[in-house]
């Protein structure tokens, strides 16, 4: 009787001790085989590189995959004084105004649908404005912006084939062209939105505004680009066609749907050519009721949010938001109800597209579907916010037993911790994505970290779905706050380590002694140093209160990773310089006193020593006083 009733308990104990259930639920050989999934070793390497967006940051984060370890910040829209980016006059001048931005969807450039490794584009949802960082030497290169009739530049950055455009659309309306004045009570008539074409020069890639495409005042979400089919067409979902100006949390949830819209880019950028377009603050604007064939419009439940093309380019899927469901669009429907003109009616002359006609299915995968992606496998995956979830799923061709039952197309389900917003499949938005991972960016991570006060830290998630069944392998903290992502395989691109100093085209770059030095040109103080370890030469600088002080500082090291700083006390001055750059800041000198300068990038044993000082002399006084026209002052030769 006693041996009996104990046996159930012995298997019990020799199970548990078998599998080992550790913390968090996970069994101790599941947790070893995590670990060894996503452990890159001391002196080995990530097969790939994770660019996400850093949000109202302004930056973009890089980490590997799939270590998940964090790599490098790339500053976008703030300042950095780790790179001393927006302190020298170069990335100050394109930051302008603004000390922050708000970076939502980063794009790698397309050749073919293919990533080329040339450019990471990235949008600022509250600037206005995109950004270029050249894969290169990952750093920002071009900051385009604010877009002339452009507000809140949140449905973007979504990138053609081959990288002709940056499409974006707004979040938000205004009375345009900006700057005119008009009351939100008379928003349906007064204000509108837009879709812009931001045209990417094929070599260098210089951005411009292309054209603009006008829109009823509906709020555009997110969006994205065709390929193979739907080439030459793109597609944003949108909430708030109520055109609701105020308390939007229940005015503009009231529709059971909300229009998509479906816009032939390749048509607009033809019309404008075709001279179709009227001029509004220097950019052509095409009126979609006027030119028809850009624009359409096809209903979508309720409140949409993500709009993702998958890489063959035949199916178009929108998340709900708020309809526990994904609605598939069939692009050759599309195209079938735009030519036989099957629409159920038009608004402000833009035609909606029949939603029966297009429309392959509605797959019921749980509450909360934001985005979705792709493993080129016939797979979709999409981030469930209210469920705290990725579901995968079956797209379509669907069997008739499937059709008659959408669940059936529902394959699996993961729990991610918490409410995921964005989520990214390696190479998804290409026409042959990686697959492999998944990376899950969850927008509240309560209790996932250990406790460091009230503003608990982002998660990250990697899940492994090269199997039938999705596998959580690891969580890492992110910078706030991950919004999109881009997975690049890290052999796909050759950084360079070194600036070649015969490709330093800076006028005022100087390699040997002779050449540094200070100038005065009447209250123009001109100081030319090189950096090399461990001295500045020269390594002191004269001038006098009033003066304007020019200083270019250029790194003369060819070697990697040997960076100097330079680093001004009280002046609030702090540039970078990487081997082989040169970089320049300016200032208005104001106060008299000996100011040292230092260099801030840690470069060698005697990089300590690495100093000198700016003699800031009251007016008429010091070397060169009252000396009008060239001359030198101070330091140097
Ligand atoms: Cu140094």
């Amino acid at each position: 009787m006693k041996t009996k009733s104990l046996l159930p308990l012995a298997i019990v104990i020799i199970a548990a001790s078998l599998t080992g259930c550790g913390k968090g639920g996970t069994n101790q050989s599941d947790r070893t085989a995590n670990a060894l999934a996503s452990y890159v070793a001391p002196g080995e390497k990530d097969e790939y590189y994770l660019f996400y967006s850093g949000g109202h940051s302004g930056q973009v984060y890089v980490a590997g995959l799939p270590s998940l370890r964090p790599i490098i910040t790339i500053p976008v829209f703030a300042p950095h004084p780790g790179t001393g980016y927006g302190f020298d006059d170069e990335s100050k001048k394109m930051l302008g105004d603004f000390t922050w931005g708000d970076v939502h969807h980063p794009a790698l450039s397309q050749t073919n649908s293919k990533y080329d490794g040339r450019w990471l584009f990235v949008n600022d949802n509250a600037n206005n404005r995109i950004a270029r960082i050249d894969l290169r030497d990952f750093k920002t290169h071009q900051i385009l912006g604010p877009i002339p009739n452009s507000i809140g530049n949140h449905g973007s950055s979504f990138i053609t084939e081959n990288s002709e455009y940056i499409l974006c659309a707004t979040r938000f309306s205004v009375p345009l062209p900006k700057g005119r004045v008009a009351d939100p009570n008379d928003y349906e008539k007064q204000f509108n939105g837009m879709v812009s074409g931001i045209k990417v020069d094929p070599q260098t890639g210089e951005m411009k505004v292309g054209w603009q495409i006008l829109t009823p005042p509906f709020d555009w979400d997110l969006g994205s680009t065709g390929k193979g089919p739907s080439s030459g067409w793109a597609f944003w979902t949108s909430y708030n066609t109520e055109m609701a100006h105020d308390t939007l949390e229940v005015n503009a949830s009231q529709k059971d749907r909300d229009l998509a819209a479906v816009v032939n880019w390749r048509a607009a950028e033809k019309a404008v050519a075709d001279g179709k377009a009227e001029m509004m603050d220097g950019v052509p604007i095409i009126d979609p009721a006027k030119v028809p064939g850009i624009l359409y419009f096809v209903p979508i439940g309720k409140s949409p949010h993500g709009m993702d093309v998958d890489p063959t380019g035949k199916w178009v899927v929108a998340g709900g938001k708020l309809s526990p469901t994904t609605t598939v669009l069939n692009f050759e429907k599309v195209q079938a109800a735009i030519n036989d003109k099957t629409f159920e009616g038009e608004f402000r002359g833009v035609p909606i597209l029949k939603y029966e006609a297009v429309v392959e299915g509605e797959v019921p995968v749980g509450l909360g579907p934001l985005h979705t992606q792709f493993d080129g496998k016939g797979n979709a995956y999409t981030s469930l916010f209210i469920d705290s979830a990725i579901v995968k799923w079956k797209l379509p061709p669907w069997t008739d037993a499937e059709k008659k039952d959408l669940t059936k197309a529902v394959l699996d389900k993961v729990q991610a911790h918490f409410s995921t917003g964005h989520l990214v499949v390696a190479g998804s938005d290409t026409a042959n994505p990686y697959g492999k991972w998944l990376v899950a960016m969850n927008k509240l991570s309560a209790g996932r970290h250990v406790n460091v006060g009230p503003s608990q830290p982002e998660s990250s998630q990697l899940i492994d779905i090269t199997g039938d069944k999705m596998k959580m392998v690891a969580e890492s903290y992110t910078d706030p706050e991950p919004h999109f992502a881009q997975i690049l395989k890290v052999s796909e691109i050759q950084p360079e380590e070194v600036y070649p100093k015969d490709e330093n085209k800076d006028p005022n770059a100087v390699w040997d002694k002779d050449a540094t030095g200070v100038t005065r040109n009447g209250n123009q103080v001109v100081a030319k140093l090189t950096a090399i370890r461990s001295h500045f030469t020269p390594d002191r600088i004269d001038a006098q209160v009033g003066d304007d002080l020019i200083v270019h500082v250029t790194n003369i090291e060819q070697t990697r990773d040997m960076i100097h700083g330079f680093g001004l006390v009280e002046h609030n001055i702090n540039m970078v310089m990487d081997p082989g750059e040169t970089k320049t800041f300016h200032i208005k000198l104001t106060k008299p006193g000996v100011f040292p300068f230092y260099c801030t990038n840690f470069c060698s044993a005697l990089h300590q020593e690495m100093q000198g000082y700016l003699v800031v002399w009251e007016p008429g006084k010091g070397p060169g006083a009252g000396g009008a026209g060239g001359g030198s002052t101070g330091g140097g030769k």
